[in-house]
């Protein structure tokens, strides 16, 4: 690797921290947001990520499903909900649902991920029935369900305290939490961007149960809109602290704002900047989280395939069907082909491991899928 260079004083710090393996301060995290300097940004990340996973490149073969549009909360950030009469709103009967799940199903997808809106009037049996629906059809497929968002609906709806709802969802067959609906923390960006969500403190307390009782997930930030670099910092510091705590995330997945269809539509797009810096800060802070994932999907393949460089060692899977984000403008495919995803870690310099939900390399041969534990 060549040598660490940089003008920007006030990195030289920082990259001395990095060195000796020390965890980064909130001023440093600052710091790197207000430096121009990519290339000394990435450098650091980079030899953090190669530390850490050397070449190794995850992705996984994975499906979306989302049962629902149908949406109590009117969040300004999001083009996917709509209100239960309005044109365009659906849910999935059950049968529907398993039927989704089958199309474009072969034996290579090993996870489901299943996120919806927050549906007035679907009980709570609805969703441990499609989850054990899913399990009994696909019992082979890791099902990655329900954000901590969705989850403390849930819990109000069905009258039951977060912890025993995230039972009866364990009991029923997920296995794990995608990392949505954290947006940003700070209360103040939360009122304008997602005002009937929980609160950040609620997601927190959400994610700390669910670690408690043995589900791993994930954790977002999104991104981009109305938030100030130390509300971007409170946020991943909040995460890593929790990660201390717990240790049950898995991966951290930074979220580009996307304002095309949504009331924040007149707020610009992120730049290619922005994207890559925030993934090499992502891995330099969150020195407690093991992975840090490039969503194509969000970020463009060409991005993600840079970010490979700059401190992300996932890019997340074929998702196959998209619906958040391409409601909300996104220009990219809506699913990739395993051979496609390969290629863009093979050009990046980097290997490419297929894997799991929870990270265990998937080894295939011509008849049959194994993942080793
Ligand atoms: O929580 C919604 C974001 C999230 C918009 O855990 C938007 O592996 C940009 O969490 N522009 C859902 N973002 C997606 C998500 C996710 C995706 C991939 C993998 C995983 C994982 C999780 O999408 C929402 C919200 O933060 N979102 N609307 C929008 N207009």
């Amino acid at each position: 690797m060549h040598p660490f260079q940089t003008d920007d004083p006030h990195l030289r710090p920082i990259y001395e921290k990095v060195l000796a393996r020390e965890r980064l301060s909130a001023n440093d995290a600052l710091s790197l947001y207000r430096s121009a300097d990519i290339l000394a940004i990435g450098w650091m990340a980079n030899s953090v990520r190669e530390r850490m996973h050397g070449d190794t490149t995850y992705f996984n073969v994975n499906r979306h499903i989302n049962p629902t549009n149908v949406c109590v909360a009117a969040c300004r950030l999001c083009a996917f909900g709509r209100k239960k009469d309005s044109p365009g709103a659906y849910t999935m009967a059950l049968a529907e649902a398993f039927q989704t799940a089958a199309s474009g199903y072969t034996e290579a997808v090993t996870e489901f991920h299943i996120v919806g809106g927050l549906h007035p009037d679907l009980p709570f049996q609805y969703f441990l029935d499609l989850i054990s629906g899913l399990k009994e059809r696909f019992p082979q497929v890791h099902l990655k369900a329900f954000t901590m968002v969705e989850v403390a609906y849930l819990a109000k709806r069905a009258k039951l305290s977060i912890r025993e709802t995230l039972e009866k969802l364990k009991r029923a067959g997920v296995d794990s939490l995608p990392g949505g609906g954290a947006e940003i923390f700070a209360d103040r960006v939360r009122h304008i961007i997602c005002d009937h969500k929980i609160d950040g403190d609620q997601w927190l307390e959400t994610a700390r149960t669910a670690h408690q009782i043995g589900l791993k997930s994930n954790a977002t930030m999104l991104y981009g809109h109305i938030e100030t670099d130390e509300d971007r910092v409170d946020h991943l510091l909040k995460l890593r602290t929790l990660q201390d705590e717990t240790g049950g995330f898995q991966t951290f997945i930074p979220l580009a704002f996307h304002p095309d269809n949504t009331p924040l539509e007149h707020l610009p797009k992120t730049t290619g900047m922005l994207d890559i810096k925030q993934i090499a800060v992502s891995r330099l802070v969150l020195n407690n989280f093991s992975h840090i994932k490039a969503y194509w999907q969000m970020m463009t393949p060409k991005i993600a395939q840079i970010s490979l460089r700059f401190g992300a060692d996932d890019i997340d899977g074929t998702v196959i069907e998209e619906k958040i984000y391409h409601d909300a403008g996104a220009t990219t495919p809506q699913g990739m082909r395993r051979q496609e995803l390969v290629r863009l870690i093979r050009e990046a310099g980097r290997e490419p491991i297929e894997r799991d939900t929870l990270y265990r390399s998937v080894t295939r041969t011509e008849t049959s899928v194994t993942v080793a534990v």
